[in-house]
């Protein structure tokens, strides 16, 4: 079959031939119909995150049953599913209560999940290590709902820690419309009566923010405007909620600017930006988290959003062979919502 590698940092991905897997004792075989092409993969290869290879890229999954290992029951081949991206030890308090995003074990494990380390969907066929990991998709298509796997999962998780500070009065601002920002807006809309402002130094990118009914979309490119601009939306309390998926210096210190006392901070992207602290800067009662991915149990409420049509992946497909080529848009900020892989 064919499969896209992570071979070692600083070398492009590789499409190659691998045998087709097969389920073991507790393993299930899954027929990959999407894998999506996330930010974090370019990190992955451009820079030492630990990952040691050669592994199959992708950690944001969807496609069909197509084979039970030994044991595996309450699963039939054919049944469509999305694979739950951050695989932990399944033992520890964290993972017995359905976040294996924050495994208690993580570090002795020596993988973050499939395409984290271990063997990914951007491949013919992928195998998972136990039927925890995959979550039913109500009826959704599994191409369009590979990214909610992380896409979705990732923002929803900051978003529903955010809740009590999302009021009707309140701001949220995000950071960064790609494939977690085009998500992340929808959520917002769909959870929260919170005003929303979108930020992007890319007009493409506005445009798309506001194409999903965000009605202040704002160039970021400039920062000191920027910020003026936000904060007289935002009025004296400022942003409430700021989320950042980009993660840069210059749009950290936007969010540490604009988010008002008693706020939340929250920086997804790896874009390597720091948050500095300074008294009453950002301001006081402001919560500066790192949250990472989400849980299973929060997969399963994303894909009921999506199946009662309260969210949407906007999608760009591509054959599996173009993966360098997609990788490269990717870098270059030209995919439009998120791109997925079809084998
Ligand atoms: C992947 C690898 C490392 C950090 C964060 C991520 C996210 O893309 C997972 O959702
Ligand atoms: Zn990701
Ligand atoms: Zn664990």
């Amino acid at each position: 079959m064919k499969a896209v590698r992570f071979v070692e940092t600083g070398r492009l991905a590789e499409v190659i031939d691998l045998p087709t897997p097969r389920p073991g004792p507790g393993q299930v075989l899954l027929k990959i119909a999407g894998a999506g092409v996330c930010h974090s993969d370019l990190h992955i290869m451009d820079e030492d995150l630990g990952l040691k290879g050669p592994f199959t890229l992708g950690h944001e999954n969807a496609g069909w049953i197509a084979g039970l290992g030994v044991g595996v029951e309450g699963w039939k081949e054919g049944d469509a599913v999305a694979v739950y991206g951050p695989w932990g030890c399944g033992r520890c308090h964290a993972c017995q209560t359905s976040m294996e995003n924050y495994c208690e074990n993580h570090a002795a494990l020596g993988t973050m999940g499939g395409g984290l380390g271990s063997d990914g969907g951007m491949a013919e066929y992928m195998l998972i290590p136990s039927p925890r990991l995959l979550v039913p998709l109500q009826g959704l298509d599994p191409i369009a709902a590979a990214p909610l796997s992380d896409a979705a999962l990732t923002p929803y998780h900051a978003i529903k820690q955010a809740l009590p500070l999302l009021t009707p009065d309140a701001t949220a601002l995000v950071v960064g419309v790609g494939g977690l920002g085009h998500m992340a807006v929808q959520i917002l809309r769909a959870l929260t009566p919170a005003r929303l402002i979108a930020g992007d130094i890319d007009d493409a990118k506005l445009a798309h923010a506001r194409e999903l009914g965000v009605e202040h979309a704002l160039n970021t490119r400039d920062g000191e405007a920027a910020a003026q601009a936000i904060t007289d939306l935002a009025g004296p309390r400022g942003v409430a909620v700021a989320l950042d998926f980009v993660g840069a210096q210059p749009t950290i210190d936007l969010c540490a600017r604009v988010v008002g006392r008693n706020s939340r901070l929250s920086v997804v992207g790896l874009g390597g930006g720091v948050v500095h602290y300074a008294a009453n800067r950002p301001p006081y009662g402001c919560q500066v988290t790192v949250p990472y991915w989400g849980s299973r149990t929060e997969l399963m409420e994303v894909i009921s959003l999506a199946a009662d049509g309260r969210i949407r992946a906007d999608v760009e497909t591509f054959p599996l062979e173009q993966a360098v080529e997609v990788y490269q848009r990717l870098r270059e900020g030209r995919i439009h919502g998120r791109a997925v892989l079809l084998p």
